[in-house]
């Protein structure tokens, strides 16, 4: 694994993404103490301080262009257990790109990719996590990993173990009913009622499973299935 490391750049992604087309191998991983313009999903602003960890990778899958999402599912799986193993704070995720504890979101994924015709040329998988940060150096509804456990952790070592069970499950990456059932197994909201903010409209029930291109089906009345595609995820009760 190849990290290239810097203190203050805009974007990890922005930054990995230009290596990418000057060729810098898979795994070639950008890690930055600060980004000025860090990015959500659709050129949301993500507040990336000192004290968390933000960081892209560079991936070439063998994998068609309808699959990409599945990487979000391994990252976001990747990400889940690094957190349980490095601090024993018992992170969930939350659809669709969401690491959560139940007092507020921990991290996130961004991934960007780039196809020819029905093929991934490259992907650039960015994470985000909330590590040593104090409340008052996050957005609302954030938490971190400090706030939870209450004691600072290596930036460092939180970086290997994330990459390591990347790779671990990337080896396995046609198996994808594995990824997704480890994504569901650890879902927040699981059997759950939410609401999902989508652009057609809110689509309200239980979620009741993740389909394998990574869209949530969520029972809104009886033998009543809705399959939501994108949207903004709340939980509404136990
Ligand atoms: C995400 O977007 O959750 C994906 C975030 C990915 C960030 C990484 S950091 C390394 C790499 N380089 C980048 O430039 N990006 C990636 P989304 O689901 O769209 O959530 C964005 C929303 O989360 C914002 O609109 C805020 O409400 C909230 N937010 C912003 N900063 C946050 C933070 N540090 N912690 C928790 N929530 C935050």
């Amino acid at each position: 694994m190849i990290v290239v490391r810097y203190q203050r750049i805009p974007s990890t992604n922005d930054k990995a993404k230009a290596l990418a087309s000057h060729g810098a191998p898979d795994w070639t991983v950008v890690v930055s103490e600060v980004q000025t313009r860090g990015r959500g999903r659709k050129g949301r602003r993500w507040e990336s301080h000192k004290g968390g960890l933000w960081f892209s990778v560079i991936l070439r899958p063998k994998l068609p262009a309808g699959k990409v999402s599945l990487l979000q599912f391994l990252a976001s799986n990747a990400t889940r257990r690094a957190v349980v193993e490095e601090t024993g704070v018992r992170a969930w995720l939350k659809w669709p790109n969401d690491l959560v504890l139940e007092s507020g979101k921990l991290g996130g994924i961004l991934v960007e990719s780039k196809s020819v015709g029905n093929k991934v040329s490259s992907v650039i998988l960015g994470i985000g996590l909330n590590v040593n940060q104090t409340k008052r150096h996050l957005p609302t509804a954030a938490t971190s990993i400090y706030v939870s456990s209450g004691r600072e952790h290596r930036l460092d070592d939180l970086l290997k173990s994330i990459v390591d069970n990347m790779r671990s499950q990337y080896q396995s990456l046609s198996d994808s009913a594995n990824i997704l059932d480890e994504w569901w197994l650890n879902c927040i909201h699981r059997s759950r009622l939410v609401q999902v903010e989508t652009p057609r409209g809110i689509v309200k029930g239980t979620s009741i499973g993740i389909n394998p291109e990574g869209s949530l089906r969520i029972e809104t009345g009886k033998l009543m299935v809705e399959t939501v595609v994108e949207g903004k995820l709340r939980i509404l009760s136990d």
